[in-house]
C-alpha cells in the first residue's frame, strides 16, 4: 500500500476537488473554468444593465424565463408549467438535498441507485438515513427491465449523463424503465446535470415521464456549461402527482435564488442557443481529443468512455493506482480526481482510474495532461 493511501480514506470527492481550487493546474472538479466566449464576454460587459432589469422585474417572470430559456435551449419542452413544478435551487445539491429529505417519509424499501456515480449522491441520500442498493450502469441501460427497477425500492435514481462515465439512458429504455416504475409505484429520479453536452439526451424527457404515468422528479443544473463562476441555478422538476413534500422542504431552505442569476442564466442560455451551445461541444470535443493524443504512446492505458460527450474524460490505469498516480501529480502542484469514490458501493473498482476535467483552458490542460504522461511513464 502506497504512503499516501491513508490520506484519501473516508475524503470525499468534493474534498479532493477542493486542494485543487487554488492551483493553476486544476484538472479536477467538473464545473466550467474555459474562458469565455466572445458573445459571452459581451454579456458581463452588460453586467450593470441585467443587475437593473432583474431589480425591476417581477421574479416570477424572470423565473420562468429562466425556466423555459434552460430547458428549450435543451429541447426540453414539455417541462411542467404549473406553480411548483420547477422550484428553483442554489445548486443541483441543494435539489439533491431536497428529493433526499422528501424520500424520507414516504416509507418503503431502499432507494436504488446508479453505480458509479458522483459520491455526494449517495452521501446525500445516505445522510438522510435511507438504504442504498447499487444497480450497475450495464444493468440500467441493457437486458430485462424489471432488473433495472430492483424489487421494493421506493426510488429508482440515474444520473443521465452519468458522472463520470458519461452513459446516457436511452429514450425507448427511459419509456421501458418509467413503465416499470408506473406499473410498481416506484418514484423514478433522474439527474441530468450534464445534459447540456450531449444531444443523445436532449430528447423530450418531460414528454417521456409524462406519458408513462409514473411519479418523477428531475434535477437539473445550469453549472457545468458557463463559465459564470459558480453563478449558476439547480431546478427540481417534478410531476403532478409526485407524492413527496418537496415545495414544503424548498421552503425550509430557501426563499428564491437570486433574479440576477435568473437573469443572468436566461441571457446565457439565450447565447448557447444562437449558436453558442454548438461551439462548446466543439471545444470539449477538441479538448477530449488533446487528452486522448497526448496520453496515446503510453502503454497500459485506456479510455473506458470512448462515446462519451461530457465535460470529464476517464482514463484507465491499467495496474497503476489512481492514488498514486495522483501523490506524484499533486506534488508537481496538478490535480485531477480519483475514481474510488465514484464507486459508492464498491471503492476498489474504481482504484485503477482518474476523472479529468476538460472544460478548462486547453494550454493548461494540456500541460497538465502532459505531466501526467510523464508520471505514468516513469517507473
Ligand atoms: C463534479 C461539487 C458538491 C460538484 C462537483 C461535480 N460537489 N456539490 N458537493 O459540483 O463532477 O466535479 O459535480
Amino acid at each position: 500500500m502506497s504512503p499516501s493511501t491513508p490520506l484519501l480514506r473516508g475524503v470525499n470527492l468534493t474534498e479532493i476537488e477542493s486542494l485543487a481550487l487554488s492551483s493553476q493546474l486544476n484538472m479536477a472538479d467538473g464545473h466550467a473554468r474555459q474562458e469565455l466566449t466572445k458573445a459571452q464576454r459581451s454579456i458581463v460587459d452588460e453586467l450593470p444593465d441585467l443587475f437593473a432589469k432583474a431589480a425591476a422585474q417581477p421574479v416570477d417572470d424572470l423565473e420562468r424565463e429562466a425556466h423555459r430559456a434552460y430547458l428549450h435551449l435543451l429541447h426540453q419542452h414539455s417541462y411542467p408549467t404549473r406553480p411548483g413544478g420547477v422550484l428553483t435551487c442554489y445548486s443541483s445539491s441543494v435539489a439533491m438535498e431536497i428529493l433526499a429529505r422528501s424520500l424520507v417519509p414516504a416509507g418503503g424499501g431502499p432507494v436504488a441507485l446508479v453505480h458509479p456515480t458522483f459520491d455526494n449522491i449517495p452521501d446525500l441520500l445516505r445522510g438522510n438515513g435511507l438504504r442504498l442498493l447499487p444497480v450497475e450502469e450495464d444493468v440500467l441501460h441493457e437486458g430485462s427491465v424489471s432488473a433495472a427497477v430492483p424489487e421494493g425500492v421506493r426510488c429508482l435514481f440515474i444520473t443521465t449523463p452519468n458522472n463520470p462515465t458519461g452513459r446516457v439512458l436511452a429514450e425507448q429504455r427511459l419509456a421501458a424503465i418509467a413503465a416499470e416504475c408506473a406499473a410498481r409505484d416506484v418514484v423514478l429520479a433522474l439527474d441530468t446535470s450534464f445534459r447540456g453536452f450531449d444531444t443523445r439526451s436532449h430528447y423530450d424527457h418531460y414528454a417521456v415521464l409524462r406519458d408513462s404515468g409514473c411519479r418523477w422528479v428531475v434535477i437539473e443544473d445550469t453549472g457545468k456549461l458557463w463559465a459564470t463562476l459558480d453563478l449558476k441555478v439547480g431546478l427540481l422538476a417534478s410531476s403532478d402527482h409526485v407524492g413527496l413534500p418537496l415545495a414544503k422542504i424548498h421552503s425550509d431552505i430557501l426563499l428564491g435564488v437570486s433574479p440576477f442569476v435568473l437573469v443572468l442564466v436566461t441571457r446565457f442560455a439565450e447565447d448557447a442557443a444562437a449558436g453558442g451551445l454548438a461551439d462548446l461541444h466543439r471545444f470539449i470535443a477538441d479538448n477530449r481529443a488533446l487528452v486522448r493524443a497526448t496520453l496515446a504512446d503510453v502503454p497500459d492505458l485506456a479510455f473506458p468512455d470512448g462515446d462519451a460527450r461530457v465535460s470529464v474524460e476517464r482514463v484507465d490505469l491499467g495496474e497503476r493506482r489512481c492514488l498514486d498516480v495522483w501523490t506524484r501529480l499533486r506534488q508537481s502542484g496538478i490535480y485531477v480526481l480519483p475514481c474510488s469514490q465514484f464507486h459508492w458501493a464498491d471503492p476498489a473498482r474504481g482504484d485503477h482510474s482518474l476523472r479529468i476535467a476538460l472544460a478548462r483552458v486547453p494550454g493548461a490542460l494540456e500541460a497538465a495532461v502532459r505531466a501526467l504522461r510523464a508520471v505514468l511513464l516513469s517507473p
